[in-house]
């Protein structure tokens, strides 16, 4: 059993589909085990994105993540980081497959509705982040 970290971005709050991101991955047969809404700080939008800061996109990306309330989110499951990952859907939604959250909710690539972590290392970082141990059940 692994655990990963998701997050529905502004965007998807905005859009009325946190129930439906929730939706998909709990139905694949990931358990929700971490959930809260907060709107991001600066501070901690920079450290999620750290190894992103030289990128051309960057500051856009920084003032995206801190405009209106996300959902950060930790699902358990078997295989929870690739599950995840599969589930969202490739960065880029014109790229995302159909069945995908992106390939089927959204074609910004910037204001992709949701996050979910790349690695088992990067979930712990993220979960880290973003929660309290006593805050996962
Ligand atoms: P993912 O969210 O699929 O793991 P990352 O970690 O490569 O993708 O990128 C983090 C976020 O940065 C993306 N979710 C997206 O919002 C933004 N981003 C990534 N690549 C680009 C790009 N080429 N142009 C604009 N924004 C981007």
């Amino acid at each position: 059993m692994t655990r990963t970290f998701v997050m529905v971005k502004p965007d998807g709050v905005r859009r009325g589909l946190v129930g439906e991101v929730i939706g998909r991955l709990e139905k694949k047969g990931l358990r929700l085990a971490g959930l809260k809404l907060v709107v991001i700080s600066p501070e901690l939008a920079a450290r999620h994105y750290a190894e992103h800061r030289d990128k051309p996109f960057y500051d856009e990306l920084i003032r995206f993540i801190t405009s209106g309330p996300s959902v950060p989110m930790v699902f358990a499951g078997r295989e929870a980081v690739v599950v995840a990952r599969s589930l969202i859907g490739a960065t880029d939604p014109v790229h995302a497959l159909p069945g995908t959250l992106r390939g089927d909710l959204g074609l910004a690539i910037t204001e992709n509705l949701v996050h979910g972590s790349d690695s088992q290392e990067s979930a712990e970082r993220e979960i880290a982040l973003y929660f309290a141990p006593e805050e996962i059940v």
